[in-house]
């Protein structure tokens, strides 16, 4: 609104580089957050035609890597898939190599379908399985190569919204288009697999998990250990976490990984948490009604679940268990002192 005789002074005060708070202040200071984010979902189903598209039609020459970004409508400059995170799904196809770099983001990646890929991580090669998480975290050499013959997809997962925010962004090509391999294959994962022996020798202890795969045969081994007899959460149902053994918490500082099996017919009491979060269904149908839109997912796709939102997982079979894949910013959110969550009643 433009008034008829505005005080100059407010002209004055923009080019002395002032603004009033007073004009500002209920936008700075809303009684709680509001995301910029919306619920959203990407059908695999959809996108997967596009992939194998581009697997024919764009060399690794071309792309530095073939990548979907999946971007939230509401977050599309810079694009983010929800509040400081990005997913994104990669395709490699038989005999590529994605060349090898590193970036100050921190990154995972969440296998979804094909055999015979792995990525090198700093010298060491990690074999890519579906339902692998495999991390690479922020400043750590990475590229892939793909041997198998069926095309390999899989999530990745970064911080990059966070890092440039906090104007912390870095990155380097390795000058070669893969790393020479300096690290026994594995190792970082053999010598972690037995949760409770972890090697005493090493004594650099970083600020992410040293393990390299965290592989789905021990998340079905810890899911067929705990059998029904787990009570499991309310909102979540039987939900793991994957941690950093020398710490105990989130797998990355500023990324926490998780997977929940909720049980056939299981209706998840609805929460909202000052985390922001992504979700892929590892395999299963239902539903996650979010801000109170109903997200109908289906096997392998992946939902936006904004921070500060009404969120209730569902799982719509009778005779089925569903495997749901999740990440957030819940560990900057608790490092800062930012972290809320709050059970609220069910959504229409
Ligand atoms: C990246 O380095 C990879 O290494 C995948 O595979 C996706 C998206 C944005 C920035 C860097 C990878 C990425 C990425």
């Amino acid at each position: 609104m433009t008034q008829l005789h505005p005080d100059p002074a407010y002209a004055a005060l923009q080019d002395l580089g002032t603004a009033p708070l007073w004009k500002y202040y209920g936008e700075l200071f809303a009684a709680e957050p509001r995301s910029a984010a919306v619920p959203y979902l990407w059908s695999y189903a959809r996108l997967r035609p596009y992939l194998l598209h581009f697997a024919k039609t764009l060399s690794l020459e071309e792309a530095e890597r073939r990548v979907l970004m999946l971007i939230n409508p509401g977050l599309q400059d810079p694009p983010a898939t929800v509040n400081s995170l990005y997913a994104g799904l990669q395709v490699i196809v038989s005999g590529e190599t994605a060349q090898a770099h590193r970036h100050a983001s921190n990154a995972f990646r969440f296998v979804i379908e094909g055999e015979g890929a792995y990525t090198t991580v700093n010298g060491e090669r990690i074999h890519m399985r579906p339902g692998d998480l495999l991390l690479t975290p922020g400043w750590h050499w990475h590229d892939h190569y793909h041997e198998g013959d069926e095309p390999m997809i899989w999530l990745d997962a970064l911080d990059y919204p966070l890092v440039n925010a906090l104007e912390a962004g870095f990155f380097e090509l390795y000058g070669e288009r893969a790393q020479k391999v300096s690290r026994p294959d594995g190792i970082s994962t053999r010598q972690f697999v037995h949760g409770h022996l972890v090697p005493a020798w090493e004594i650099d202890r970083g600020s992410s998990s040293p393990i390299g795969n965290y592989p789905w045969s021990e998340v079905e081994r810890a899911f067929d250990a705990i059998g029904d007899d787990a009570e499991g959460s309310a909102v979540d149902g039987v939900v793991l976490e994957y941690t950093n053994p020398w710490t105990g918490g989130p797998v990355l500082p500023t990324m926490s990984c998780r997977v929940r099996r909720l049980p056939p017919k299981f209706h998840g009491a609805a929460i909202r948490r000052t985390s922001s979060s992504v979700h892929h269904v590892i395999r299963g149908q239902g539903t996650a009604i979010v801000g109170g839109r109903r997200l109908d997912w289906n096997d392998k796709d992946v939902f936006a679940v904004p921070g500060w939102t009404a969120c209730e997982l569902i799982n719509t079979s009778e005779t089925d268990d569903t495997y749901v894949f999740s990440y957030s910013n819940e560990p900057v959110m608790r490092s800062l002192g930012l972290y809320r969550e709050e059970l609220i009643e069910r959504q229409k």
